[in-house]
């Protein structure tokens, strides 16, 4: 990598989704990100951001959010602006869980399911959760933030088997 490379800025990652086939609990997908302090990395997330919680600073919110996959384009969206997060924070982890009010559901159970994160027109990745299909929960992708203090991606797509409450304590650990 060059040193004249810039850290990432902002970024937004898009999820999609079929809707469940009619007559059956619809599949509801949120988007989560954990914010992990530089102090404590893979500990306890300083902060969640979902469809019922915030960032306290603003730099990182769900933009679009859905409970069924209905309607054309992108389903949930979430952006993050990396250039505005304060130094206290060193990582972030991002993931997708699955409702599990109306019974079990595991990303088998969806269809059509993709994720993008871009920033700006680059695309930063591109996939969907084929490769889990007994997951209830997966994490998407992690940044970090280097001694430059440049934010970069490193994406995992890593199944859990939990609702998504419980994903919110396991998505940060260390699995490496
Ligand atoms: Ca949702």
């Amino acid at each position: 990598m060059s040193g004249l490379n810039k850290g990432l800025g902002k970024i937004e990652v898009a999820l999609k989704w079929d809707p469940s086939p009619s007559g059956e609990p619809p599949n509801d997908l949120d988007i989560v990100a954990g914010t992990y302090r530089a102090a404590d990395p893979y500990g306890e997330p300083a902060y969640l951001v979902h469809f019922d919680s915030r960032s306290p600073d603003g730099t990182i919110y769900l933009n679009r959010d859905s409970r069924t996959g209905q309607g054309l384009g992108t389903d949930e969206a979430m952006t993050l602006e990396f250039e505005r997060l304060s130094e206290e924070y060193s990582r972030v982890v991002v993931g997708v869980a699955i409702q599990q009010n109306a019974g079990r559901k595991t990303f088998g159970d969806v269809r059509n399911t993709s994720v993008r994160i871009v920033e700006g027109y680059t695309e930063l990745m591109e996939g969907d959760f084929t490769g889990v299909p007994g997951a209830t929960a997966a994490t998407v992708a992690e940044f970090t933030r280097d001694e430059a203090g440049e934010w970069g991606i490193h994406s995992v797509i890593r199944g859990f088997d939990v609702d998504p409450e419980a994903f919110t304590d396991v998505m940060g650990k260390d699995y490496s």
